[in-house]
């Protein structure tokens, strides 16, 4: 147990997806949901209003393990909607809720991601030389699908600094068949005129249908524009952000400058300021389609899908927001 009262093994997980042990937005999420239902199955006591505020205090301190992937509060939203709207009798059949959620969130998780792959394989055609950037199990899903039909003829792999996570991506598709070059962030533009289409994954999207993904991802999409090469973004429905549509902004993460220079050369040069900022912005005039579990839609669609699976919840914030100023103004 920590000092607040959570279960190791909550606490494990937690440090993993803040420390990136655990990544990637799809990954990161049924990782929360799994933290939520562990922390549901060491509970001990037997007072179910307790049950329920500790669940309560686990969610916040789930949620914000990371900040930019909405993914991660979706999930836990998943599991703790069904907590708050259950009648359980008992610790127990709360706990069963939980346990359950998680469950049923893991499995649409994954089976998102297949849907995804071949979905999105529709989308390649015959010969197609690809560009991709960071690692993306969606992402990833469309291109080995595409290549399994035989459509692929190649895929730049950026390198994505600072951590690189290209590699894993090179890696993963090589091990699948498929011809692999990896290349240097800085390279992109220079690569572009032999590519016909970009895929990348999402961290979030926005309600206008902004894509909020690794940094550089934006850069891969101007340079994309440019050459007039296409660009698809695949992404599962819970990476849509419901606060967007009351015009929230995405926290992007800003991570330790050591993941850029290390330590030594901080202390030898301490006069230089840097600024390590994981994500970016890329708007939805720079994206052709996104490919989500639920049909391909253009960026602008966005908003169709945050209503039919978000609908309840922006009633709420939006209710929230209302009642707080009527609040403000009975005060004035
Ligand atoms: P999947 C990753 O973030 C990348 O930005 C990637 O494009 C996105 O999550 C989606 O990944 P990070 O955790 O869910 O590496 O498609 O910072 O695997």
């Amino acid at each position: 147990m920590s000092a607040e009262g959570i279960p190791e093994k909550t606490v494990r997980i937690r440090e993993d997806i803040r420390k990136m042990i655990i990544r990637g937005a799809g990954k990161i999420a049924r990782a929360g949901a799994q933290a939520l239902a562990e922390a549901a199955k060491e509970y001990t006591g037997d007072n179910l209003k307790d049950f329920l505020n500790y669940m309560e205090r686990v969610a916040q301190y789930v949620t914000s393990a990371r900040p930019t992937a909405v993914s991660l509060p979706n999930a836990v939203s998943y599991v703790m909607i069904r907590l708050r709207r259950s009648t359980p009798a008992s610790v127990e059949e709360a706990k069963e809720v939980v346990i359950n959620a998680a469950e049923s969130f893991i499995t649409y998780s994954k089976e998102a991601v297949d849907r995804i792959g071949k979905l999105g394989a529709k989308r390649i055609e015959n010969g197609d030389v690809l560009m991709t950037h960071c690692h993306s199990t969606a992402a990833v899903s469309v291109m080995v699908h595409a290549f399994n039909q035989g459509k692929i003829s190649k895929v730049y792999v950026k390198e994505t600094r600072p951590k690189l996570q290209g590699l894993i991506t090179a890696k993963a598709l090589s091990d699948a068949g498929l011809d692999v070059v990896l290349i240097p962030d800085s390279s992109v533009r220079y690569f572009m005129k032999r590519v016909n289409k970009v895929v990348v994954g999402a961290d979030t999207i926005a309600a206008n249908g902004a894509v909020i993904n690794k940094i550089g991802t934006s850069l891969v999409a101007l340079a994309a524009k440019e050459a007039r090469v296409r660009v698809y973004v695949a992404a599962e429905t819970y990476k849509f952000s419901p606060r967007t549509v009351i015009g929230e902004l995405v926290p992007i993460e800003e991570r330790d400058p050591r993941e850029i220079v290390n330590e030594e050369w901080i202390k030898r040069n301490p006069q230089v300021r840097i600024y390590n900022p994981v994500f970016d912005v890329t708007p939805p005039e720079y994206i052709d389609a996104i490919i989500t579990e639920k049909g391909i839609i253009p960026p602008q669609a966005a908003i169709l899908i945050l209503m039919e699976d978000y609908g309840m919840s922006i009633q709420e914030i939006m209710t929230k927001d209302i009642e707080e100023l009527q609040d403000d103004e009975l005060r004035e």
